[in-house]
């Protein structure tokens, strides 16, 4: 399989994590996202949506959105819940990052570190800034009685969680309130195989 990808992206970092995990080996590409290079008439054929990451079968097939990603690439292996219940309430929480998580923490992240400091959209923070917390905090109420979100396994739910919780510091949240989610992302760094979001 091919990843069009980029380094500091955490939805193509939940793939890079799953792939790490499993032991597959993949080829990668580096996409530069603020010049644009997923708006080429050549990329927008392979995914309509002109976003990372991409994943391309050998067949030549393509795969968008991080989530469904993570899905055909676990499915089979321990990282996909087979059982009916946990396998749902994977999507649920799966569903969640995409509505409730990414369009505030990733979204602030992307101003701070991709915009220049005089951004117009850095008046956007203000906005975002509680509604990421509101989903760290969903979180840490989960997490006060669980190991993990689906099951009772690390599942794609914790990595497509982790991706952009572990570095919410980079969008101006402080974790230090929520307890739980440091004491999950600590599990999950520590699964045989992690690796760290720019390792590679
Ligand atoms: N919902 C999508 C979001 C993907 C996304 O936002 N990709 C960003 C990088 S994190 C991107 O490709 N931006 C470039 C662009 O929009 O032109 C997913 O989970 O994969």
């Amino acid at each position: 399989v091919r990843l069009y990808d980029n380094s500091s992206s955490g939805n193509a970092y939940k793939v890079r994590l799953l792939l790490a995990l499993l032991g597959v080996e993949c080829e990668r590409v580096e996409m530069d996202i603020d010049a644009g290079a997923t708006r080429t008439p050549r990329f927008l054929a392979m995914n309509p949506n002109g976003r990372i990451p991409l994943l391309e079968l050998d067949d030549g097939r393509h795969l968008a959105e991080s989530n469904a990603i993570l899905c055909y690439l676990a499915d089979g292996t321990p990282w996909l819940p087979v059982e009916r219940w946990a396998r749902a309430k994977a999507l649920q929480w799966m569903f969640f990052e995409q509505y409730s998580h990414e369009p505030y923490i990733a979204v602030s992240r992307y101003i701070l570190t991709h915009l220049a400091a005089d951004s117009p959209r850095r008046a956007e923070l203000e906005r975002l800034a509680p509604r990421g917390v509101a989903a760290l905090e969903v979180m840490d109420r989960h997490l006060a009685t669980a190991d993990w979100f689906a099951g009772d396994a690390h599942s794609v739910a914790d990595i497509a969680l982790y991706a952009y919780t572990h570095v919410a510091g980079e969008g101006g949240f402080d974790l230090a309130p929520h307890r739980h989610v440091r004491a999950w992302l600590a599990r999950c760094a520590a699964r045989p195989g992690h690796v760290p979001i720019d390792g590679g």
